[in-house]
């Protein structure tokens, strides 16, 4: 086929049955489809191609014509997921991300550690830098400070940053803006917990589709249903995405699923025996630092819970 014309540009946006590409930092989407030899070789994941994905293709015509996808460059890192832990099908969120902001709240929605734990391992094997957003800080009063406070001290032991936000008032939205500026930044996490809100906020230009979550099952209502890269008139580049239903791991080996917790990792030359699981080796520094408190017990239970599920499923 002739290749004339061949542009290099992003996957903006994915909308099940097509993609629209554009040369970014030029914002001039264009419809594409994918090259059906390119789809071929798209190996276990329902997506080969993914919103952030860098590629070369033939735009479309002015006939009408619908613009080609040739080739993929090599992804800088993504997220995967599986939609269920049973499912042999895995699903890419995004690529080419320079930072993730994993969204979350303390109640309305309350959103699970298993869920939020998934997606942190999975951002360290797949090398994506992130950080947690626990938004809607303005609905925290009473009890729920110190569901607040515990939480912090979860992961701000594992060595994650927390960034407090609210819509409502406004607070550290201006930081989040200023981190955003002139990279390519992922919003991600359960329906509900306000990624669209935070994403419109920041950026007056941008009016993205967001709903009330609902009174009876306090959940979201997955408003968004689209992955879509917005253009920040600040500079810079931001993923919205659907709020995840359920963040199943893709295979990791037994042996290598602590190193993607941060705090385990930092300890693990000083197990006595290596390679360790950290369950029932004698001498393991990480159940020690558990019992000292070093390891918060949640993220532990978290590992074996991951642990447990890789011995069934695999
Ligand atoms: N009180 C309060 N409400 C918020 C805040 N941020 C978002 N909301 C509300 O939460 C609801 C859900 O917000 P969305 O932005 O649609 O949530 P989302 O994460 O994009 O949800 P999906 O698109 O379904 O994944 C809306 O009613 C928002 O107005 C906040 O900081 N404080
Ligand atoms: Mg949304
Ligand atoms: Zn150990």
């Amino acid at each position: 086929m002739e290749e004339r014309g061949k542009k290099r540009g992003t996957v903006v946006k994915h909308t099940g049955s097509h993609y629209l590409v554009s040369p970014v930092p030029l914002w001039e989407p264009t419809e594409c489809v994918v090259r059906g030899r390119l789809r071929l070789k798209g190996s276990k994941t329902t997506n080969p191609i993914s919103v952030g994905d860098i590629v070369e293709y033939i735009p479309g015509s002015e006939s009408g014509d619908k613009g080609v996808i040739i080739s993929i460059e090599p992804r800088k890192n993504y997220i995967i997921r599986k939609s269920a832990n049973l499912s042999r099908e895995s699903h890419i969120i995004a690529s080419n991300i320079d930072t993730a902001y994993l969204v979350t709240t303390i109640d309305f929605p309350e959103v699970k550690p298993a869920f939020i734990d998934r997606f942190l391992v999975t951002c360290e094997a797949y090398r994506v830098p992130v950080k947690i957003v626990l938004n809607k800080r303005d609905l925290i009063s009473g009890e729920s400070e110190d569901k607040l406070e515990y939480f912090k001290d979860i992961y701000t032991k594992a060595g994650y940053e927390i960034i407090e936000t609210s819509v409502k008032t406004g607070l550290n939205i201006d930081k989040i803006k200023n981190e955003c500026m002139n990279r390519v930044s992922l919003f991600s996490g359960q329906s509900g917990v306000g990624k669209s809100s935070l994403i419109s906020a920041m950026d007056p230009e941008l009016v993205l589709k967001t709903a009330d979550i609902s009174d009876y099952h306090l959940q979201g209502k997955h408003t968004t249903t689209f992955y879509e890269m917005h253009p920040l008139s600040s500079g810079g580049f931001i993923i919205d995405t659907p709020g995840i239903r359920g963040f199943g791991l893709v295979e990791m080996g037994k042996e290598e699923l602590s190193h993607y917790f941060p705090e385990m990792l930092r300890l693990y030359e000083e197990c006595r025996f290596t390679p360790c699981t950290h369950t029932h080796e004698p001498g393991c520094r990480i159940k020690e630092a558990v019992e000292r408190g070093e390891i918060s017990p949640e993220r532990y239970f978290s590992y074996i819970g991951m642990l447990e599920e890789e011995e069934k499923y695999r």
